[in-house]
């Protein structure tokens, strides 16, 4: 089987090529592709993005894309599904960061998760969805160099580190993203 991501996230992509290429190859979609997610969910902005490139792609192939949020206990489940966007259009991962701690300055409760919703749509047009979620908390500064976005304030529950001083495979073994990826590959068909 052949997939491409409808991702513009090359840190996705890198994420979830290996985790879903024990059974599949994976290309991503061509450079520039980016989606308006104007949804108010998680599915409804994967399904936005997935349906976006569907008809780039041949019908023997399959279109996966990955919706991502991480939700703050203290600020009612914000930056949610605008997580892209939190500190504003055109924020960087660093703006991101800086606003989130800024907001929990002084807050005790730290409790947090990243939320990753997977779909992929065939050249039938059937969908099929995986789900996963990484708890944790919102540290109080930032620490380590890998991964991307909101990993280096987020330690995952159990852990001393942040997720951005995890290996690629160590955040892959724990993550959001990589739980979605082994229900989405189970459900597929796909999964090692
Ligand atoms: P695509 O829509 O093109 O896939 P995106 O970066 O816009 O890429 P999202 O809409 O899912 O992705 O936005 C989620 C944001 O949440 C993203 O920009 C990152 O800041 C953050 N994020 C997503 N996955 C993450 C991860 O594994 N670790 C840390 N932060 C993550």
């Amino acid at each position: 089987m052949r997939i491409v991501l409808a991702t513009g996230n090359r840190h996705k992509a890198s994420e979830l090529g290996p985790m879903l290429g024990a059974g599949a190859e994976v290309d991503v979609a061509p450079d520039g592709f980016e989606v308006d997610e104007t949804g108010t969910t998680l599915i409804q902005n994967a399904l936005l993005k997935a349906w976006a490139l569907r008809p780039e792609v041949p019908p023997d192939q399959l279109v996966v894309a990955d919706d991502t949020g991480l939700e703050v206990h203290a600020l009612g489940g914000r930056p949610g599904v605008y997580s892209a966007r939190y500190a504003g259009p055109g924020a960087t991962f660093a703006d991101n960061n800086r606003l989130l701690l800024h907001e929990l300055d002084g807050i005790e409760d730290r409790r947090a998760a990243f939320v990753c919703v997977l779909v992929a749509v065939n050249g039938d047009g059937e969908v099929t969805a995986g789900c996963g979620i990484c708890p944790g908390d919102i540290a109080t500064a930032p620490r380590g160099e890998g991964g991307f976005g909101y990993d280096p304030v987020f330690i995952p529950r159990g852990m001393d580190r942040s997720m951005a001083e995890l290996t690629p495979e160590q955040k892959n073994a724990i993550s959001h993203r990589g739980r979605a990826a082994r229900v989405l590959a189970t459900a597929l068909g796909i999964a090692e």
